[in-house]
Order: structure tokens, then sequence, then C-alpha cells
């Protein structure tokens, strides 16, 4: 039985992650940080599951600055594959806390590479980086060998992450690669990323609540794409002979103001009357546009999307309105 460990698995991407490795057989460990409240919505449905959590599915109390504890931890369960997702995920709020956000981000990565390298066995480790880090572009779409010129201190520690990670690939050997993802989202997206607040909203407007939605640049355009899929290309790089980074995303471009259309139009309502810009919702700096060239991604690792915009946002949609009914009969909102 092959054994993965993932940190950040209680987080969108770790939760699918975990999904798609159990279901290929695999023991899945993942790391979690202690807090007061146990609830881990994401995966509750795995973790009580008698018959997966404790022969399957192991977690561990760790993070990111307590080098000690995880290198215990990986001594113990001695993974095969090491999925590197946790980090400070907010691009926003990177202005407000970027110290954090270069400590669990950037320093948390060199930290763990760290520990790895000198494990008794060595295992192959996929670090989920992002488009963020090429910030303004020169190029568009952006392939693997775009240059990094990242805009925000999210993006500045997400390039020294992956930088890291190739530096140790081709100074030590190790299977260390990048996945580059561009924006991924699905009905277990967190709720402060404009896809997650804006399908929200238009499932609590069309159950009757008189809100205003504020939100900052609805010209700001990203490439979208289904979490669900990213994470499968994810598991597909680690199985290749030689280790290398991907870009992983859908190459179409889509704005905030179409994800209003699709979110709206799902519930029957016009957004422009429903939604306000607010000064307060713009970043210090934002980028404006990123489109990702995935075509070494199908070629080499035989990998596409499969879920287009329009249907991921009403699939959100969706799920948003069936939380909001259940939450109205008296029972927790997911
Ligand atoms: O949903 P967002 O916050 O995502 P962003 O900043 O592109 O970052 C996400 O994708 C990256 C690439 O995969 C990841 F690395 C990162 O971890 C994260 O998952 O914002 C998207 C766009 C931005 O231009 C933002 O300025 O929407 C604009 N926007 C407009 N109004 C808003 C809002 N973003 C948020 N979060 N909230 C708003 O009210």
């Amino acid at each position: 039985m092959p054994i993965a460990l993932i940190t950040g698995i209680t987080g969108q991407d770790g939760s699918y992650l975990t999904e798609l490795l159990l279901s290929k057989g695999y023991l899945v460990h993942g790391i979690v940080r202690r807090a007061s409240r146990t609830e881990r919505p994401r995966i509750d449905h795995l973790t009580l599951d008698g018959t997966i959590y404790g022969s399957r599915l192991f977690l561990h109390y760790a993070d990111l600055q307590d080098a000690t504890t995880l290198r215990r931890i990986m001594l113990k369960s001695a993974p095969d594959e090491v999925y590197h997702l946790a980090g400070q995920s907010h691009v926003g709020l990177s202005f407000e806390i970027p110290e954090s956000t270069c400590e669990f981000t950037a320093m948390g990565t060199l930290r763990l590479l760290e520990i790895l390298r000198d494990l008794p066995k060595v295992p192959r480790l996929l670090y989920v980086g992002s488009s963020e880090v090429f910030g303004n572009p020169v190029e568009s779409p952006q392939s693997e060998t775009t240059p990094f010129r990242p805009a925000t201190p999210y993006g500045v520690a997400k390039a020294f992450a992956v930088d890291m990670v190739r530096v140790y690939r081709q100074a030590f050997g190790m299977f260390a690669v990048n996945a580059l993802c561009y924006n991924h989202e699905s009905p277990r997206r967190g709720e402060s990323f404009v896809t997650r607040k804006i399908t929200r909203a238009a499932a609590r407007i069309k159950l009757g609540s008189k809100e205003t939605l504020k939100l900052g640049n609805i010209e700001s355009v990203r490439d979208w794409g289904f979490a669900g899929d990213y994470v499968d290309a994810m598991w597909r790089m680690l199985q290749q002979e030689t280790p290398e980074d991907f870009i992983i995303a859908t190459g179409r471009l889509s704005s905030v103001r179409q994800v209003l259309e699709y979110a709206f139009n799902a519930v029957g309502l016009r957004w422009q009357d429903h939604v306000q810009t607010d000064a307060g919702q713009f970043r210090a700096a934002d980028v404006q546009s990123l489109c990702g060239d995935a075509s070494k991604a199908r070629r080499i690792l035989g990998w596409q999307p499969t879920v287009d915009l329009v249907k991921l946002v009403e699939m959100m949609v969706e799920s948003d309105l069936a939380a909001l009914q259940t939450h109205s009969d008296g029972r927790p909102e997911n």
C-alpha cells in the first residue's frame, strides 16, 4: 500500500486529494494544526468513518514552524509521497500579515525540504506553487519557462518556495516538483475567495437576504478551474519517471464580473441589483490578469480540465443553496 503524507489536509485541495488517494488504495497521513475546535468540515466525512480513520487515514498535530514534530511524524509515517499544500493562501491578506505569510509559505517550505533530505528514505515531494509567482507577467499565457515577477507578498513567498524546491531537486537530486496552479475553486472553497463569496451571497439573496454584496475590482481576470481536477494533476506529477514542474490551468480567462453573471443567473436574479464595489476591498496591488498554458501537462501527464466555469459556478451555487436550506432547518451550516 503506497503511503502519502499531506500538509494542509483540511483545506479544499487537501480534502479532494485525500479522497483521490484513498480511492487509489493509499494509506494517507495528514498534518493538522492544533485548534480548540475539532470540526474539520471538509474531511469530517472521512475522519468520522470508522472503516477509514485509524486504518487508512491518520491525522497528526504539527505546524510548519515546528521542525522537531514534523521530523518525528515523517520518520514515523515513512511516506513514499509528500504533498505540501499548507501555507497562508489568501493573496489580499498577505498585505496585512506579510511576515507570517512568508514564515509559513516560504520558510515553512524550506524547513520541510531540509527535513525530507535528511530522511533515511527520501520521499517524492509535490509542492503546490501558484500563478501569483508570475505577478505582472512578461507574456500571456504563461508557461513553465515564463520568468517570475511577483507583485504581492504572497507571490514573493511562493516564488521563494518554488525556487527552493527547484534548488533542492538540482542540488540534492530529490524528486521534488512544483505544480504551478492557477485559481481553482469548488463548493469547498474558502468563503473569503471571490468566487465563493459571490456564490454564497447569491444563494443567501435568493433565499430572501436583503444584503448588498461588496466587492473589490470586478474587472480582474483569472483562469479558473475545478479543484478536483487540479489534485488529479498533482498525483499524476508524482507518478512520472523524471521530476519536472508543470503549469496546471484551463487556459481560459474570465472576469469577476462574469462570475457574478453566472452565479446570479443560476438563481434567476440580476447581479447589478445586489452588488456594489467597495474601495476597502481593493488590494494595495493586484495582479490584473493571469492565464496559464497547460499544454505540457496535457502532453506528458495526459491531464485536462473537465469542468468549465459556468458549470463550476452553478455547482457552487447549488451547494450553497442546499447548505443554507439545511441551516435554516436548524442544523449547522457546513
Ligand atoms: O479569489 P481571489 O482572492 O483569488 P486570488 O487572489 O487570485 O488567489 C487565489 O488564486 C491563486 C492562484 O491559484 C492562489 F495562489 C491563491 O492562494 C488563491 O487561491 O481573488 C481573485 C480576484 C482578485 O483580482 C481580487 O482582487 O478577485 C478580485 N476580487 C474582487 N473583489 C476579490 C474581491 N477577491 C476577494 N478575495 N474578495 C473580494 O471581495
